[in-house]
């Protein structure tokens, strides 16, 4: 297959862009968020799993616009909560409410969890659509469990919950370097990368 011109990541989070755009940045094909694309669209993620879920986006994404089309999705799952809010993540409580709210309703509920009890993981999966037709995915995670309390104001979304015991902070408080050199994102865009590779 000839080199692409660019590559298109179907995300509309800026957050998780921005990891992708300093993971990806020396593969020296032009990634582009839906934004710089200038790609409207509504996707309904109705799948039931988070591969489903990276496909429906990646596909259809790639079926607007021709181009080999990235997509991430992920969130964070918590053993005790029978690995709630996983695929519902940016849905869980309403899209509207504050992640200060939504990582405090999760301390809440494990008031009663002590130790291993508290396991969780962030989960990502990277679908990739061409345009002949193909798909690929990857799978990364990293294993923590969730902190008594807030910490770290770096990163987004749950990062300030998941303390990593390996590195004795929460993902909210590492750098974006450090946090994507260990992240689920990181280890399943690498993946994707290599993937891509071979075929490219
Ligand atoms: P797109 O579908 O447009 O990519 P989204 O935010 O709706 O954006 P998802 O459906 O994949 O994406 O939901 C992922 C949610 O999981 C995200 O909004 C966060 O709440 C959480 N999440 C994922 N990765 C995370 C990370 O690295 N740190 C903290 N929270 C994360």
């Amino acid at each position: 297959m000839n080199k692409p011109e660019k590559i298109i990541f179907a995300t509309g989070n800026e957050d998780k862009m921005k990891e992708i755009r300093m993971i990806l940045k020396d593969v020296g094909i032009p990634i582009e968020s839906l934004k710089d694309a200038g790609v409207e669209v509504d996707i309904v993620e109705d799948g039931k799993t988070f591969e489903e879920n990276a496909i429906i986006k990646a596909k259809a994404v790639m079926e607007m616009t021709g181009c080999i089309t990235l997509a991430d999705d992920s969130g964070l799952e918590v053993d005790y909560i029978n690995k709630e809010p996983g695929i519902y993540s940016a849905r869980y409580l309403g899209r509207d409410t504050s992640y200060e709210e939504k990582n405090q309703n999760i301390i809440d509920r494990l008031k009663d969890a002590k130790g291993d009890e508290r396991s969780a993981r962030f989960v990502c999966v990277i679908a990739a659509a061409l345009p002949d037709g193909r798909i690929l995915t990857a799978r990364g995670t990293i294993e923590g469990v969730i902190g008594y309390e807030e910490k770290g104001h770096n990163g987004f979304g749950y990062d300030p919950i998941l303390y990593v015991p390996e590195y004795g902070m929460t993902t909210g408080e590492m750098t974006m370097e450090d946090k994507n050199k260990i992240s689920h994102r990181g280890k399943a865009l690498t993946e994707i990368r290599r993937k891509l590779k071979e075929i490219l």
